[in-house]
């Protein structure tokens, strides 16, 4: 058991799935208390009892639509209700929609994009920050993505989303310098979660094919760099974690075997 994190509340976003899941998982088995949100609540429970399961002495949880400011307001309020601080902050919630070139691309998926990535990070963080001043020592992790660092085909929104991400980041890092808050980006490349699916709308054919031949991360691999980051003493902060498959050096610089 990480020590550090024993007894802290950690708030995740977007723990229904993928790394979010994994973190609760992770961060449950450091000790650390929870408070999950996410759309789906069947899921969210599930994901309480795998938290609980692997240690955690309480993993709660609460429907939250980050694309919303009332539902965060709402989330918020659960949080003070129910914890009254706020020692980690994972801003996870997020993901790509589509992968068409912009001359073909859809106002829905642009504004899920940044609705649930740019805007969604900044309402979560301007809600919890008041519940985390008092406690000099936490962190905010926010997870961008080597898409905000690196552009590609079909990309244009969503990296642009995630460099809008990397920029938050950076910005309060410079805002919340004296508070004794910490504020770290965790930024993965290729992981293999819901991630796809979600971006190519449940086509699952197309979804296997993005990580066809090589080693992707997942999930479990980027919780515990999100867990590492997070149980730094204090006086360090990780400003900016790039993690990327080994396979893949470079955004269109990806190793993939040819099938057996
Ligand atoms: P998943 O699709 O597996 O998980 C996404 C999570 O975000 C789900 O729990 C989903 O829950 C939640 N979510 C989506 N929209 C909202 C919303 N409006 N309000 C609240 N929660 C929401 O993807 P990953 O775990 O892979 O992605 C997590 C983060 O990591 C995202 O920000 C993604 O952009 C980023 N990332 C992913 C990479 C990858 O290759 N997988 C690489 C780099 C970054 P629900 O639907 O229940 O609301
Ligand atoms: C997810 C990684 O390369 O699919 O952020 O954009 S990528």
């Amino acid at each position: 058991m990480s020590s550090s994190l024993a007894q802290k509340w950690v708030l995740i976003t977007g723990a229904s799935a993928g790394f979010g899941a994994a973190a609760a998982r992770a961060f449950g088995a450091a000790g650390a208390r929870l408070l999950l949100g996410a759309r789906r609540l069947e899921k969210l429970a599930a994901v309480a009892a795998q938290a609980r399961d692997a240690g955690a002495p309480q993993a709660l949880y609460h429907a939250l639509d980050v694309t919303q400011t009332a539902s965060v307001t709402a989330f918020a309020d659960w949080v003070r209700a129910l914890a009254g601080r706020v020692d980690v902050l994972v801003n996870n919630a997020g993901g790509a929609h589509g992968l068409d070139p912009v001359e073909q691309g859809r106002d829905s998926d642009w504004e899920t994009m940044f609705q649930t990535n740019v805007l969604g990070t900044l309402r979560m963080t301007r809600a919890i920050l008041p519940l985390m001043k008092p406690h000099p020592g936490g962190i905010i992790i926010n997870i961008g993505s080597i898409a905000g660092r690196e552009a590609y085909e079909g990309g244009a929104a969503y990296c642009a989303a995630k460099a809008g991400v990397l920029q938050i980041t950076r910005a309060l890092r410079l805002e919340l310098l004296g508070t004794g808050l910490r504020v770290a980006t965790v930024d993965p490349g290729l992981a293999e979660t819901e991630f796809s699916l979600v971006r190519f709308k449940g086509d699952r054919a197309r979804a296997a094919k993005v990580y066809q031949g090589m080693t992707p991360l997942t999930a479990e691999d980027v919780a515990e760099a999100i867990v590492w980051v997070a149980a730094r003493p204090p006086h360090v902060c990780v400003d900016e974690l790039l993690i990327k498959p080994t396979d893949q050096a470079a955004m269109h610089k990806i190793h993939r075997r040819p099938p057996a």
